[in-house]
């Protein structure tokens, strides 16, 4: 059976990573170790701007398309390498004449606009340290992210559009900012007719300062070690974190992992539908992409919208080779069924990538053949803002079989291992912790302004290991499976059971479209299970459903993981990029308060699952 490749020389391998990107300086040394700090490629020097246009610049690349933006409209701008790299001379330009600084902090809150990933490639021209805060964020979340970055400038537009709707962002930038002292400026992209306030001398129309800008703007050399930038993560509790991420050890890890994953070729159309907000979208659609010379399709809408088949019609319309999309996003089509899907030609496609949850193996054969035409390889790409890049992959320039919900092995050069309570590695088919044993280039180097909740978090719960956060089991094979977060974890009758694996033994009994499960405290097995699921259209509700799913959970898992109650809902509650949020079911479950919902996309499914419960319990 063939496996990923053991690196003996783990220091040597990323130096050859790192000469695949352009270096105005050499480093002195490839990896300064204080535990848990690391320093990658100290002492080199680079700009991210430069890495990712002014190296295509007198090449053949220079009037290749490097973006294909389309807006839910259907309307479309091409920028070739060299029209993008023009963009974003100016844009840096206008910045620089208005004040803008190596370090800054500079936060974009910005829809999938061209200039979203125009403002970031314009920051990280001038050294500045942009955090993008997504654009469906409300006004309290982007404020306490413009409060600890300690912003000095906001890059924003007027509107965005989602589903035929205008959504007035800039709006949530003045009352993000009342009271605010620390922004001296705000940017404000115009792209509508539409009348907005603006705030003498904070707020600068953006159309209007470019005028003055000069069309090349030196990139800043910056060393390897320097922020590109911040991106908050809320995870389950607390205060969001600033992950801040390097320069040159970022770079490095996100294109040697972007080549390996989707093996990328000079014609290739790459599509990944990520917002910018998350770093699946800095990572994987503005950085990692761009330094390869890559054709990337951007998309401003949502799936569905005005149709179903949107996303087909565009892979169609591009077509696109290597596509790169979420569980959840599948999920949703699945419920829909494949007709629509039937309709347009997916033959382009070569690659389909994963990214976000685990992807139940049903999920995953759907994908691959009703997406893949049973041809492309799934790339389940198991990563988290903190690792900068993928960690747990297959790579499509070196295949190995794969097994569907798997994310098989970890990528060349990184250590991962499942272990126990007391940091021990366990034996095959054992769940445990996920870990990481040796720093890799793309970690990242700190909570913004908090070097103790960094250590504290992520390296204080086994030594001299960085700590995920996610239950895992290796098969006999050295497969890796993702058992979900460690966090949302049962322990039922004392079995300790993974969120995704009980959640996968429900989406495959035919009539669910989507599980969630959680633990309720029971008084005879400490915790029992407790499913919501949404169901696939035109199926019923019923016992005989109930009956199939319990039937396929018996099966697939055993006695040990049968739900006590099963909650039918019209939809699960989920972050904006999501990911279900597990906490807000088990505190409905539990019938306690729901806390913190200001990273929820949809409030009125939380709203929706509690009445089920109520009624539901009633009937009991
Ligand atoms: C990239 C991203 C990180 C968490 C991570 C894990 C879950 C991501 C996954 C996956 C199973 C995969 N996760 N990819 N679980 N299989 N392929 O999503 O980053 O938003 O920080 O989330 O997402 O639980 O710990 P982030």
């Amino acid at each position: 059976m063939k496996k990923t490749p053991v690196i003996s020389d783990v220091k040597g391998y990323w130096e050859l990573e790192a000469n695949r990107i352009p270096w105005f300086e050499p480093w002195n040394s490839v990896l300064e170790w204080n535990e848990p700090f690391a320093k990658w490629f100290a002492g080199g020097t680079l700009n991210a701007s430069y890495a990712c246009l002014d190296v295509h610049m007198g090449t053949e690349r220079e009037n290749k398309v490097a973006i294909h933006w389309e807006g839910e409209d259907g309307e479309t701008i091409p920028f070739t390498y060299a029209q993008l790299y023009h963009e974003v001379n100016r844009f840096a330009s206008a910045l620089k004449k208005n004040g803008m600084r190596k370090s800054d902090r500079v936060v974009l809150y910005l829809p999938m606009i061209p200039q979203a990933l125009i403002a970031m490639l314009a920051c990280a021209r001038l050294g500045a340290i942009h955090s993008v805060v997504f654009s469906a964020f409300g006004s309290s979340a982007l404020a306490d992210r413009i409060r600890d970055a300690k912003a000095r400038f906001v890059i924003t537009a007027d509107f965005g559009k989602r589903q035929g709707k205008l959504i007035p962002i800039k709006n949530v930038v003045d009352i993000a900012l009342e009271g605010d002292v620390f922004v001296e400026h705000v940017f404000v992209i115009k792209r509508t007719n539409e009348s907005i306030v603006l705030h003498e001398k904070r707020d600068l129309l953006f159309q209007n300062i470019l005028e003055a800008a000069d069309d090349y703007v030196a990139p800043e050399p910056v060393d390897a070690t320097h922020p590109l930038f911040i991106l908050y993560t809320s995870g389950t509790t607390g205060k969001p974190k600033g992950i801040v991420h390097s320069t040159g050890g970022y770079l490095t890890y996100i294109n040697s992992v972007f080549n390996k994953a989707f093996n990328p070729q000079e014609d290739s159309v790459y599509w990944c539908t990520a917002d910018v907000g998350w770093i699946t979208g800095h990572s994987f659609v503005t950085y990692a992409p761009l330094m390869n010379g890559t054709t990337s399709v951007v998309y401003e809408g949502g799936p569905t919208y005005p149709t179903i088949d949107r996303w087909w019609q565009l892979i169609e319309k591009y077509k696109i080779s290597i596509f790169y999309t979420s569980p959840t996003a599948l999920r949703m089509f699945m419920r829909h069924g494949t007709e629509t899907i039937k309709k347009h030609d997916l033959s382009s496609l070569r690659v389909l990538g994963s990214v976000g949850e685990v992807i139940n193996p049903e999920v995953w054969s759907w994908y691959h053949e009703h997406i893949g035409g049973g041809r492309c390889p799934i790339i389940d790409t198991w990563w988290q803002t903190e690792t900068g890049g993928f960690m747990l992959s297959p790579s499509a320039q070196n295949l190995v079989d794969l097994k569907p919900g798997s994310a098989t092995f970890a990528l060349p050069g990184i250590d991962v291992d499942i272990v126990d309570a007391y940091g021990i590695s366990v034996p095959a088919n054992t769940k445990g912790y996920l870990v990481i044993k040796q720093p890799w280039p793309g970690m990242l180097i700190g909570v913004y302004g908090d070097p103790e909740r960094y250590r504290q978090v992520y390296w204080s719960k086994f030594s001299g290991m960085y700590y995920p956060g996610d239950f895992a089991i290796k098969d006999d094979d050295g497969y890796f499976w993702l058992l979900g977060r460690s966090d949302e974890a049962l322990n039922v009758a004392g079995h300790l059971l993974g969120t995704a694996e009980i959640e996968s033994a429900a989406v495959a009994a035919f009539s669910v479209a989507e599980a969630a499960v959680v633990g309720v405290p029971d008084d005879i097995k400490g915790q029992a299970v407790v499913l919501f699921v949404t169901l696939r259209k035109g199926v019923e509700p019923d016992g005989e459903t109930k009956r199939e799913i319990v039937a396929s959970i018996r099966h697939l898992m055993g006695p040990i993981a049968k739900p006590r109650d099963i909650y039918f809902v019209d939809s699960l509650p989920k972050t904006r990029s999501g990911k279900i949020m597990r906490r807000i079911l088990k505190a409905i479950a539990c019938g306690e308060e729901i806390g913190d919902v200001s990273t929820l996309e949809n409030e009125a499914s939380v709203e929706e699952v509690r009445q089920v419960h109520v009624a539901m319990k009633k009937s009991f």
